[in-house]
């Protein structure tokens, strides 16, 4: 087994999954105002740092996925963030795209950037404790989109990613993330998704990357947000597990999704449908951002001193989620 295998298992395997909380300050200062919070460095710590430091995250949370202002910050006993983080047996990841910008001759696509000083910087952060990093690619969908172009460049900058984060001995993940906007029916949604994770695979062997040493982040096969044809949950875990297995390599050990704006009920009872059904090798899991911070979020707005409910709020999150990565998810257990 490789270190990278390992790296890679020991932040999926038993259930646990990953903590997207890699928000850039953009982001992050969107959730914050929306629920009236003032997005100051100071504030995305202390709630960064009350999940970091909750009971969850030692059974539940195998990995956190930082963003450069945070990997940086000390928490309030004095440690580093990733020490806080790996002192409960998580592991410390870090975003290392440096965002989504127009597609040259295809305006309404995106290309995701950060390659330029991209070795320079991954030597920083694994002396800064990280050894899982993330880059985020973002595809539009309807009959046109994505297009070839966006499809096949950004195949080849997250494989030339993956490459150089292997190289300095950290686990890549891999994210394409097809979104949930639009009116188009989970079938498009099936075949686009194929197209555009198999054209990953095709650019990461290119690239030799070791394919046992990475963790896809794709989004689940569901309609769109504005369609009429809505499945149900049964028929998304079916249809994500078909995706799955027509274009995963079976050297890939885990698919951790991303929620893509489902509710948090949603994305656990998807999850866990996935897992329940899952006829595959591979490890399925979580790397949420949305719907493991959300509801935490608003019970923390509503009184910041209120460490323990907010903390009680994200391990009941994560617990559920860890469940549903086992195919163990009820909703009488959700609403225990
Ligand atoms: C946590 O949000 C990440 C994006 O942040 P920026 O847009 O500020 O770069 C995002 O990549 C996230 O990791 C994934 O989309 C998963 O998050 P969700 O909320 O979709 O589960």
């Amino acid at each position: 087994m490789s270190e990278l295998n390992k790296i890679a298992l020991k932040i999926i395997c038993n259930g646990k999954g990953i903590l997207a909380a890699d928000e850039s300050n953009g982001t992050m200062t969107k959730r914050l105002e929306a629920v009236s919070v003032a997005s100051t460095p100071e504030n995305r710590l202390l709630f960064r740092e009350m999940l970091f430091s909750s009971e969850a995250m030692k059974d539940c949370i195998g990995g956190v996925i930082l963003y450069d202002e945070t990997i940086k910050q000390t928490s309030s006993s004095g440690k580093s963030i990733p020490d806080l983080i790996s002192s409960v047996g998580s592991v410390a990841g870090i975003k290392v795209d440096t965002g989504a910008k127009d597609l040259a001759n295809s305006s309404e696509e995106k290309i995701t950037e950060g390659l330029d000083g991209l070795r320079e910087r991954l030597k920083k952060y694994y002396e800064l404790g990280a050894r899982f990093t993330k880059w985020r690619s973002v595809y539009i969908i309807n009959k046109k989109f994505p297009s070839k172009l966006s499809i096949n460049s950004n195949a080849h900058a997250l494989a030339r990613y993956a490459a150089l984060v292997q190289e300095n001995g950290m686990v890549p993940i891999v994210e394409p993330e097809v979104l949930m906007d639009g009116d188009h029916d989970a079938e498009l949604c099936l075949i686009k998704t194929s197209e555009v994770i198999k054209k990953c695979f095709e650019e990461l062997v290119l690239n030799k990357v070791d394919l046992s040493g990475i963790i896809l982040k794709p989004n689940m096969i569901l309609a769109g947000n504005k369609s009429k044809n809505k499945i149900s949950n049964e028929e998304v875990s079916q249809k994500t597990i078909e995706c799955l297995k027509k274009s995963v390599p079976s050297e890939v050990p885990g698919i951790a999704f991303l929620s893509g704006g489902q509710s948090d009920i949603e994305a656990t009872e998807n999850l866990n449908l996935i897992n329940k059904n899952n006829n595959t090798n591979f490890i399925m899991t979580y790397s949420y951002g949305r719907a493991l911070q959300q509801s935490a979020l608003k019970i923390w707005s509503k009184n910041t001193k209120d460490i323990k409910a907010t903390q009680n709020t994200f391990n009941h999150r994560a617990k559920m989620c860890t469940l549903a990565a086992q195919g163990k998810w009820s909703i009488e257990l959700e609403n225990k």
